[in-house]
């Protein structure tokens, strides 16, 4: 290549990399794949480095940053970075209208309004349309030159598109977006380093690198909102000054808009509150700027801070408030979450005092301690978190050491005294206490009397809640002993808490017919079987089909009681998780004394000698059950196939006996057909189970 096409090489790669970027970092709608972008970049990167005299600090080759310089050198703004005045209240707000009004005499002025971002205020300076310079606000009228990190963030333009004045300053936001924040910090956690505290601080670190190579490996964004120093004309409003920068190349919040009169800024504000959860980057308030220049110049500063804008704050979503204990709360199937009870603080615009801390992964991860101080965090509706501890201001001993000791999740259940366990590889610990543990209680009782369990008619979610709430029932068993009296005075008792008054001779008599059906049933359920009260027993992973294939296996309940893991595995379909869960649960006391009160209590279950499913009509065969079946699930329908000998497999192969084909079977019937073996639809399949049962 000649001098000459080597240059218009160079111009045509940098031309083409810069659309590429511009489209993808700003636009957000990129054209051409990565690897196209990546061998464009390589190849000018060779030539560059051939060809020194070719170079510029504003080629795409120059985002990747370099090594250190020594420190940041000041930079006076030629025009002032302001600061804003902020507003908390909708008053406050309507008296800013109001002012503006009164003095430009304008009855309805226009405001530009956009989302207020959490990073960092930068100026941007560009001469002859090229990126020369940019600093950090600082004072407002010097701040840091920090131009060679600014070059790694690829939505700000280091070339500006189209006809540019000789001289512009943008002024905006460099940001670091939620997404980006969370990567960076899982990753940290990974290799050990420290996670950065929250996006805003994340931003301003980034920006701090004295090398510019860390710089470039942070997720780092920009929104342009302002001008500083500009030669040449500007349009008349700040709108049209938006749309302009856009057209120059530079990324403007997509959420911008022109609004008019107090209710058309605070729709605005509730409008983008209303999404402040879902965007991708933080925001902490909304700013409205009056949109004509020459208003704004009426209207003038006080200070710093210009009288024709004002910020309007959200309610914080952080603060800072003291650790007074750490409690566990036990949720109905078992979770025990970690809490911490904390003094008073505002956060996302209400009083709390409980945050939660998750899992015991997550205490452990933060460290937190009693008495720590903490950062709590409320976004949206969600519930108040424990974002980080303050390590500084831990409170220490006379020697200097840690007051408390590390938080450790209790080894046993606060509700009901039985084992916390915790399995490998989940993240939450579980009370082994099932039956007997008050917290789980209600959902145990409303699924021992489910339809499919041991099916009480009439016992529903709502009178378990009153039978627990008023103390008529703790276990399982108690229900067996409930009569028509203490079910009439529970109704009486619950209708007065629900403000129910009618006490007429007829209202007595419904309630008592009502408690009469409903002992009734629980008389009738007292005769069950052995499948119906494994699953009604609530053990995790044993539903329905898994019941009636131990029930089948042991036959009885006592040889089940007695089996150990080992045991258990040998049971079909259940594998090593299940087994040990089944284990678990027979070997907590509590479990076996709420079974033994049922028994005291008169309840009785079908027992039988189990059935050797080695004799069965299936023994020896391997049957694959493929497609829907209607009358039943799969795996039930697997379950009673190995009850009766059968080896339940999930492919077909020669060696295959039997293939179920049910409702759109696919490839496993066409290669059964292949192989020519025995296929047969639900209705055989019924039919054979029918014959067996
Ligand atoms: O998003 C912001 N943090 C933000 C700050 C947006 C603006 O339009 C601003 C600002 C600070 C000063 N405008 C000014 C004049």
């Amino acid at each position: 290549m000649s001098g000459r096409e080597t240059a218009a090489r160079i111009a045509d790669l940098r031309r083409r990399l810069d659309d590429a970027s511009h489209r993808y970092h700003v636009l957000d709608d990129p054209d051409i794949p990565d690897a196209e972008y990546d061998a464009m970049l390589r190849e000018l990167d060779e030539l560059e480095a051939a060809h020194p005299e070719f170079a510029d600090p504003n080629s795409p080759t120059q985002r990747v940053g370099f090594a250190a310089s020594g420190r940041f050198e000041p930079v006076a703004h030629a025009v002032p970075m302001l600061s804003l005045a902020n507003a908390f209240t909708d008053e406050e707000v309507a008296d800013f209208v109001a002012r503006i009004e009164k003095e430009t005499g304008d009855a309805a002025p226009r405001f530009s309004a956009e989302p207020k971002l959490d990073g960092l205020a930068i100026s941007l300076r560009y001469e002859g349309g090229a990126f020369v310079r940019g600093a950090t606000r600082g004072d407002g009228a010097t701040g840091e030159d920090v131009s060679a990190n600014l070059r790694t963030i690829k939505s700000i333009p280091l070339k500006l598109r189209g006809a540019a004045p000789e001289v512009l300053e943008v002024r905006g936001e460099v940001y670091m977006p939620r997404a980006g924040f969370e990567q960076y910090n899982a990753r940290a956690r990974e290799l050990g380093d420290k996670p950065l505290a929250n996006p805003r601080n994340g931003a301003a670190g980034s920006l701090r690198q004295l090398d510019s190579r860390i710089t470039a490996q942070r997720p780092l964004a920009f929104y342009a909102y302002a001008l500083g120093e500009v030669s040449g004309a500007l349009p008349a409003t700040h709108s049209e000054v938006l749309r302009w920068l856009r057209g120059l190349g530079f990324a403007v919040s997509p959420l911008v808009d022109v609004v008019e009169g107090t209710d058309g800024l605070l729709a605005y504000y509730r409008n983008v509150g209303a999404q402040r959860d879902e965007l991708p980057y933080d925001i902490d308030g909304v700013v409205y700027k009056l949109d004509r220049f020459d208003q704004q110049r009426a209207m003038g500063f006080v200070s710093r801070a210009p009288r024709w804008a004002i910020a309007h704050k959200f309610p914080a979503q952080e603060a800072a408030t003291t650790v007074e204990s750490i409690e566990v709360n036990v949720g109905r199937t078992g979770a025990v979450t970690p809490w911490v009870l904390m003094a008073p603080v505002h956060v996302g615009g209400v009083n709390v005092t409980r945050a939660t801390l998750h899992n015991a992964d997550q205490v452990a991860r933060l460290d937190v301690r009693k008495g720590d101080t903490i950062i709590v965090r409320r976004a949206g509706d969600v519930i108040p978190e424990v974002v980080r501890v303050i390590g500084e201001r831990r409170p220490l001993d006379a020697s200097g050491q840690p007051l408390h000791a590390p938080y450790q999740l209790p080894t046993h259940c606060p509700d009901c005294g039985s084992a916390v366990e915790r399995e490998a590889g989940e993240v939450v610990a579980r009370c082994t206490g099932g039956l007997v543990c008050p917290a789980q209680r209600k959902q145990a009782l409303i699924h021992f009397a489910s339809r499919r369990a041991i099916d009480i008619e009439g016992l529903g979610e709502r009178f378990v809640d009153a039978l627990v709430e008023f103390g008529y029932v703790h276990g399982i068993a108690d229900l067996y002993r409930l009569t028509v009296e203490d079910l009439v005075e529970m109704k009486q008792r619950s209708d007065e808490a629900a403000g129910v008054v009618p006490e007429t001779v007829k209202a007595g008599k419904v309630a008592t017919r009502w408690a009469e059906n409903l002992v009734a049933a629980i008389d009738a359920s007292r005769s069950t079987t052995l499948e119906r009260l494994l699953f009604a027993l609530g053990i995790r992973d044993v539903g329905e089909s898994t019941a009636k294939v131990l029930a089948r296996h042991f036959g009885a309940l006592a040889p089940l009681m007695a089996a150990d893991e080992e045991a258990l595995k040998d049971v079909p379909d259940v594998g090593p998780v299940v087994a040990a869960r089944i284990a678990h649960f027979f070997a907590e006391p509590h479990n076996r004394e709420a079974i033994a009160a049922l028994q005291a209590a008169g309840m009785h279950w079908s027992e039988g000698a189990p059935q050797r499913a080695a004799d069965g009509p299936l023994a020896g065969k391997t049957v694959v059950l493929t497609g829907g079946l209607a009358a039943m699930s799969r795996d039930e329908a697997g379950a009673r196939l190995e009850a009766l000998g059968a080896k339940v497999s999930g492919s077909v192969s020669r060696k295959t006996s039997l293939v179920v084909a049910g409702e759109a079977a696919g490839s496993k019937l066409a290669k059964a057909r292949e192989l020519g073996l025995e296929i047969w639809d639900e209705a055989a399949l019924l039919a054979f189970l029918a014959a067996y049962a």
